[in-house]
């Protein structure tokens, strides 16, 4: 299956199960404690590789990929509960803010990560999820996000 076929395939089974649960969309996304550290300047800024004020869609993967090795501490392909919510001081993500590691690692984020429910984030679904996040904030649909998309949006309609 295609890249595009599988997004397509991962963004139907979760309209699938928003309509069958009556949750909003945008709460399968984010908290709001979440939504507001990430969509700060100082994230953005970390995720913004080579410094030209965008992040592209490729910065965000290959950040989002450096996120998932620091916290997948025995190197399988998943992230379970004890990775996830251990104790940050032994995994600290150096390459982001404290409000974001906090946020990120609560337990209502690793939900909606773990799309299969199986109590394991694999690698994909942590690098879909946060393609999903990026999507909703790129509203000028060019695979990457200014200042204003980035900061505008992720919980809205
Ligand atoms: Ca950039
Ligand atoms: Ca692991
Ligand atoms: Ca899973």
């Amino acid at each position: 299956m295609n890249f595009q076929l599988k997004n397509a395939a991962l963004a139907a089974s979760m309209l699938l199960s928003v309509s069958a649960t009556a949750f909003a969309a945008d709460a399968m996304l984010a908290t709001g404690g979440y939504a507001r550290q990430l969509q700060k300047m100082e994230m953005m800024k970390m995720l913004d590789a080579d410094g030209n004020h965008m992040v592209t869609a490729a910065e965000a993967d290959s950040y989002y990929n450096s996120v998932f090795d620091v916290l997948n501490k025995d190197g399988d392909d998943s992230l379970e509960a004890s990775e996830w919510a251990g104790p940050s001081n032994k995994t600290k993500i150096d390459f982001a803010t404290g409000g974001y590691s906090r946020e990120l690692r609560s337990m209502k984020m690793m939900k909606m990560m773990d799309a299969d429910g199986d109590h394991k984030v694999t690698r994909e679904e942590f690098l879909n999820h946060h393609r999903a996040v990026f999507a909703k904030l790129d509203t000028s649909t060019d695979q990457q996000l200014d200042a204003q998309e980035w900061a505008k949006g992720l919980l809205s309609k």
